[in-house]
């Protein structure tokens, strides 16, 4: 048995010894109690404190929730590459062997130990919410694949696992065609957030297509023999199957092998997760036992990188990085890698930004935020304000095909109406980035990734907030500012906010109107309320802070008193809005950061550099109701 640490060498400080133990070339392998595994990490990135006399700068403590199943070894494994990369860096892990009870001693023990940062990759999310949480009041925590309830981690990094669910239904329908057929789906852990999530994708993605049945579904652990032996008994009792469809590739080889022990050709087999080596999802679709896997990364890597860069103290690190996954078929086998790097340009590389306008101070902080990055970054930003009209974005995106920028990112004014021009792009072969707003699409495909805020998540906090202060049975009569009609945020903010208040039923909303997120706007409208005899309300709900101000000057102007007789939330957390609360005019806000371009920067140095972007990069937020004002105002950026 390999021992963890030296047990004979003096009792130095745990860290050191962990770090002395990590020199050794060797890996240690189990020990009795809590199985560390010792890695060196050897050549240059994490920067890092003045170096220690034993050399260890870093030492990472990585729990994980077992290291039995497939996708977590090659999460180790992409942890250990990245590792190895990055100076007087140490990771330490432990296998918790799928008990929560364990995994909570586990990160008790790495906190022992004197890690500098966590990585968490919980085996169940609320079993470990307060391990994580209270680990999270010392150390940084970096959650992986699953995360906890609350806020209470650094960053989460994980697969999007509803839309990989939805990207393999939509294969399906493209394979089956309008004539359907039978379909039997595997699942991971039976009852795992991303076994339903996963599932719900898929089966959200063939409503509609009566003809393409699910005529079996079951559990098989994630493990290969599991799903061998229970297809093996589904083709004994009804062989009618046209595809299979497992939520991981080492499930559709076990039902493979079924099949092929069963004699049954034609059956076609989808798999997730596409890892390379022998066996893995690209092997098994380069020699035809998989129809199509879809290859999305463990986070690992990303995990260390990022790792290193909160360790740093670099600015701009997201709260929630959701990992892009692809389809990969046998035509599509020859560009399996997202895309080449776009190496020995011999100049800068160019990125056209089209902007909605300028019709807010977050947008004015989102601008300057943007060009000032493209300035640091040195990058060659052609800049389009697009005075908040749609087609003026069009245009904007279309000049930029023309000009070949080598990236186009935009804020797109309202969800919907791009598909059009960014097949364009895609033709023009220039990748696209979504930033601050999404957009609604059939194709997911149009798009590299969107870097923003959670809307729906700031709408629940403004909710959660005002029933906080107000009390579950107020009777608030609640007006509301809506942002501009069919824009991302403003969808998502109504969303959030009436999900929560929806528990609530004295809370109403007694009149709801569109501000376009503009303060000249919002005080028009409060103004046509007021004067239309409205004052039987007691809550403003504000899609954005300049809508609320303007709300607030409309109210003044009539001799109303706004912050006492009416409470009002709003969202973005701009410093006009800590001034009104600092005042007693407004009540709370809760932020939405619009310093987006470091993280857009980030993401097309990354992009041009051939590294995989995430699906989705959520921003880091808060929520400052106004009591706090006076403290936070200072430091405020924007
Ligand atoms: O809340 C508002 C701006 O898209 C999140 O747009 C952004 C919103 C923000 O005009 O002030």
């Amino acid at each position: 048995m390999r021992t963890l640490l030296d047990p004979t060498r003096r009792r130095a400080a745990p860290r050191a010894r962990a770090a002395r133990a990590a020199r050794s070339p060797a890996v240690s392998l189990l020990g009795l109690l809590a199985p560390l595994l010792l890695i060196l990490a050897l050549a240059s990135s994490c920067s890092g404190p003045k170096e220690e006399p034993d050399g260890v700068k870093w030492l990472i403590g990585v729990s994980h929730a077992n290291l039995t199943e497939p996708w977590r070894i090659t999460m180790n494994r992409d942890i250990l590459s990245e590792a190895a990369t990055k100076k007087g860096l140490r990771v330490v892990f432990t296998d918790a062997a799928d008990s929560a009870s364990k995994q909570i001693d586990d990160i008790a023990h790495l906190l022992k130990l004197g890690v500098n940062l966590l990585i968490v990759s919980p085996v169940d999310g609320d079993a470990l919410t307060q391990a994580v949480t209270a680990a999270y009041q010392k150390v940084p925590v970096i959650l992986l694949d699953r995360t906890v309830e609350g806020y209470g981690y650094t960053l989460y990094i994980g697969p999007d696992n509803y839309f990989i669910g939805r990207s393999v239904g939509a294969y399906v329908r493209e394979l089956l065609g309008p004539r359907g057929g039978r379909v039997v789906e595997i699942q991971g852990r039976a009852g795992s957030p991303p076994a339903i999530e996963r599932s719900t994708g898929f089966r959200e993605a063939l409503a509609g297509r009566p003809l393409i049945r699910i005529v079996d579904s079951f559990g098989a652990d994630w493990l290969r023999d599991t799903a061998q032996d229970k297809f093996a008994s589904r083709l004994k009792r009804d062989g009618r199957v046209d595809v299979v469809v497992a939520q991981n590739d080492t499930m559709a080889l076990g039902a493979w092998k079924a099949a092929r022990a069963a004699g049954r050709a034609g059956i076609r087999f989808i798999g997730i997760d596409g890892f390379s080596g022998e066996n893995g999802g690209i092997n098994l679709v380069e020699r035809g036992v998989l129809t199509a896997t879809f290859a999305s990364s463990t986070g690992g890597k990303q995990a260390v990188d990022y790792a290193c860069d909160i360790l740093d103290k670099a600015s701009g690190i997201p709260k929630k990085i959701f990992l892009s996954c692809r389809r990969v078929t046998a035509g599509s086998l020859v560009n399996a890698a997202s895309h080449p790097p776009i190496a020995g340009l011999g100049r800068r590389v160019v990125l056209g930004y089209a902007q909605t306008g300028d019709e807010s101070a977050w947008r004015t902080a989102n601008t300057v935020s943007i060009k000032a990055a493209a300035k640091r970054a040195d990058i060659d930003l052609r800049f389009i304000d697009c005075q908040l009209k749609q087609a003026n974005q069009i245009a904007a995106i279309r000049s930029f095909i023309a000009q070949r920028v080598d990236v186009i990112a935009f804020s797109p004014l309202v969800e919907t109406g791009w598909d059009e021009v960014l097949r364009e792009a895609r033709a023009a072969r220039i990748p696209v980035i979504l930033s601050d707003r999404s957009i609604r699409s059939s194709d997911e495909s149009l798009y590299e990734t969107f870097l923003g805020a959670d809307f729906i998540e700031e709408g629940r906090r403004a909710a959660r907030w005002l029933v906080s202060r107000l009390g579950d049975h107020a009777a608030a009569r609640i007006v509301e500012l809506r942002g501009t009609e069919g824009a991302d945020p403003a969808i998502g903010r109504k969303q959030g906010f009436e999900e929560i208040i929806a528990d609530h039923p004295s809370y109403r909303i007694v009149a709801s109107v569109d501000g376009d997120f503009q303060f000249s706007v919002g005080k028009r409208v409060m103004s046509e309320l007021l004067d239309r005899g409205l004052r039987d309300f007691n809550v403003i709900y504000a899609h954005n802070d300049d809508m609320a101000l303007g709300a607030i000057e409309a109210m003044k102007e009539r001799g109303m008193n706004p912050g006492k007789d009416v409470t009002i939330v709003s969202i973005d957390g701009v410093r006009a809005a800590f001034q009104a609360m600092r005042a007693g005019k407004l009540s709370c806000t809760v932020e939405c950061n619009p310093l987006l371009g470091p993280l857009l920067m980030k993401a097309v140095a990354d992009y041009m550099s051939g590294k995989e972007l995430p699906r989705r990069i959520i921003t880091a937020e808060g929520i400052f109701p106004a009591e706090t004002a006076a403290a936070v105002l200072p430091e405020r950026k924007y």
